[in-house]
């Protein structure tokens, strides 16, 4: 009875989540909690000490899930993937920030694999359906042109039904289990997830390669093509994003022609 209802949890420990990995280094040492304030922020305290490269984080529940610029992030307990990957990679700090785009990537590949077609809000939301399914908070540290580590978290409402979002958030964002009404296993789909990410990731870190990622952000992209609001400078701007460069800087062409590359932001459009 008791080992029924643990595998009905489902839980993300790493005695149930390894026979799924094919990965050799990303989630094969994970920490795993009941409930924690941030994965990130304890991604971000232990990485300072002396944990390997590509240990995982993850607990069944967040009290003060983070997204970006202080925002918070609903982590429900048991319903969603709520993960921070530490990595310590030999990459410049200006580069950091891909990891963001490998990380969406991976995702995509993952839903895909599970027969879902989601979609990348450059640079770090993952829409399905027109609604947030997930996003993506990569912080790192660094001196100078070193990156001492970077810790990429993840959120993915996997079986989060709509009671379990509070106020605004009900109308802005959905889980896997909203859109296709079925429970989804937490463990196939991280396992996935991580198994994606490394592929990228290797891809990126060792060989300079960054084209994997960049074709599945720019074939998924929601922004691409479209009339997207975004700040610059302070000033709301209305211009057509056009494409995703090399370096995974979004493309805007202003109403008056002018082209220009964002480096990060927040971008919006109709109905998003
Ligand atoms: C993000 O921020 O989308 C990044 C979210 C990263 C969460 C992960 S969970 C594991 C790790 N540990 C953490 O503490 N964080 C990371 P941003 O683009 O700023 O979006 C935040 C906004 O999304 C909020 O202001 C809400 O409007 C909305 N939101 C909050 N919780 C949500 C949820 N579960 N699903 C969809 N939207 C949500």
């Amino acid at each position: 009875m008791k080992d029924k209802l643990i595998s009905s949890l489902d839980l993300l420990t790493k005695q149930e989540v390894d026979k799924f990995l094919n990965t050799s280094y990303i989630g094969r040492n994970i920490l795993h909690f009941d409930s924690i304030d941030s994965t990130n922020t304890k991604a971000k305290e232990l990485a300072g000490l002396d944990v390997s490269h590509g240990t995982l984080v993850i607990s069944e529940e967040q009290t003060s899930g983070r997204g970006r610029l202080g925002r918070q992030w609903s982590s429900p307990k048991f319903k969603g993937i709520w993960m921070s990957i530490i990595l310590k990679p030999n990459l410049d700090p200006t580069k950091a920030s891909n990891i963001t785009l490998i990380g969406a990537a991976a995702v995509i590949n993952a839903l895909k694999d599970f027969g879902i077609k989601a979609q990348i809000k450059w640079p770090n939301d993952i829409i399905l359906n027109k609604k947030k399914l997930g996003g993506i908070l990569t912080e790192m540290s660094s001196k100078l042109n070193l990156t001492n580590y970077i810790v990429m978290g993840m959120g993915i409402n996997v079986n989060v039904l709509l009671e379990d979002f509070s106020g605004e958030i009900k109308n802005i964002a959905t889980s896997l289990r909203i859109e296709t009404g079925e429970v989804v296993s937490r463990q196939k789909f991280m396992a996935s997830i991580l198994n994606h990410f490394e592929v990228l990731y290797e891809e990126y870190i060792k060989e300079d390669n960054f084209k994997g990622t960049l074709e599945t952000c720019r074939k998924n992209s929601i922004l691409l093509g479209k009339e997207i609001q975004l700040y610059i400078k302070g000033v709301l701007v209305t211009a057509k994003a056009v494409d995703i460069d090399g370096e995974g800087l979004l493309i805007i062409e202003h109403m008056d022609g002018k082209v220009e590359k964002i480096m990060s932001g927040e971008v919006s459009m109709h109905g998003l």
